[in-house]
């Protein structure tokens, strides 16, 4: 079915909350006969939709595929710009990849690739990131702010509360923050965040924030490196998830954390970031580009740097690295 009738046709039927909306009406909407609205039906329920049909009444979705296409995702989704452009695949490389394209090719800000599958998933320096079908959200989100470069790893904090409430609001687990890019439950990883910036001399030209969260897979469904690391929604909170609902979550936040970060600056995201930080206050190892240093996580800096304090006291800032909890 043509993406756009679809879309209408979900959203006729969405927007009625579950209401029957009469043959008639939705003919009405989409400018088309009865008989066709009808076919569009059944090819609706092809594609997976339970769509309930009765005789005076009309037609009810009963409940939608769990995927992750555009239009479930914008389908009552409360966003200016965050996902207003969608572009969804089945399989793909890496959705960052697909991004980067769209960047050089002036995609506008709030673009966003989703895939239900990664085949090359990409983690920070040469790591990969294990993306199977149907079963996480993998997607990378383009923005277009009018800053100088240095505020790029302010925006994978943003990001990371976005997350971690996205999480809370949908699933009611608690997710916690470990600087810069890890979101745990129960001390394993659900979600990663890659943050890449394009820039130009001095300005940003984009920054494209990759997600990468873990929500229905099994303890099984993780190959044996990562089993003992990683976690899923499903496994923390022994219920699925709709992975769109997630999504959805996750695009309001960030847009509004974005915004608070635009108007106030970093302070107000800083105090937010703390409230789901499980590193301050402990003792960690940090493994820099060139140095191992060992202390106290003091917190982070107005800018987002951590603050290291080592058996000497002597203060340390770090601007990236990976943090083991001792
Ligand atoms: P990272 O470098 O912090 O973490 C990568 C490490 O995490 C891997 O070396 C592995 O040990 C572990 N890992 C790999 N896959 C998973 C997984 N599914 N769950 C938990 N742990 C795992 C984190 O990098 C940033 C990941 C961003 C992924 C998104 S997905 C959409 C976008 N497209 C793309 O190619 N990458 C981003």
């Amino acid at each position: 079915m043509e993406s756009t009738i679809k879309s209408t046709l979900v959203q006729s039927l969405g927007e009625s909350n579950g209401e029957f909306v009469s043959g008639q009406r939705i003919a009405e909407i989409m400018g088309c006969s009865r008989t066709a609205v009808w076919k569009h039906i059944e090819e609706l329920r092809q594609e997976g939709y339970v769509v309930e049909a009765v005789r005076k009444k009309g037609y009810r979705i009963m409940s939608s595929p769990d995927t992750v296409s555009a239009i479930e995702i914008q389908n009552g989704l409360k966003t200016k710009k965050l996902g207003q452009h969608i572009i969804h695949y089945d399989t793909i490389d890496s959705t960052q990849k697909i991004a980067h394209q769209l960047v050089q090719e002036g995609a506008p800000e709030g673009t966003m690739v989703i895939s239900e599958e990664q085949t090359i998933g990409r983690g920070r320096l040469t790591r990969n990131w294990y993306s199977p079908k149907y079963t996480g959200i993998w997607m990378s989100i383009i923005l277009r702010p009018n800053l100088p470069p240095v505020k790029a790893p302010q925006f994978t904090l943003i990001t990371a509360v976005a997350v971690a409430k996205a999480i809370t609001e949908v699933t009611g687990l608690e997710a916690e923050i470990k600087w810069p890019n890890d979101i745990l439950i129960q001390g394993r990883k659900v979600t990663g965040i890659l943050t890449e910036l394009v820039a130009e001399s001095d300005r940003i030209n984009a920054i494209i924030i990759g997600i990468g969260m873990n929500v229905n897979q099994t303890v099984e469904d993780f190959p044996e490196e990562l089993k003992t690391v990683a976690t899923s929604l499903l496994i923390e909170g022994n219920e699925p998830s709709k992975r769109s609902e997630l999504v959805k979550e996750i695009l309001i936040g960030l847009e509004k954390y974005y915004a608070l970060y635009m108007t106030e600056g970093f302070y107000p995201i800083k105090l937010l970031w703390e409230s789901y930080s499980i590193s301050i206050g402990k003792q960690v190892i940090a493994r820099t580009f060139n140095e191992t240093i060992e202390g106290t996580a003091l917190g982070i800096t107005d800018d987002g740097v951590l603050r290291l304090q080592d058996k000497n006291n002597k203060i340390h800032k770090i601007y990236s690295a990976d943090i083991e909890m001792k």
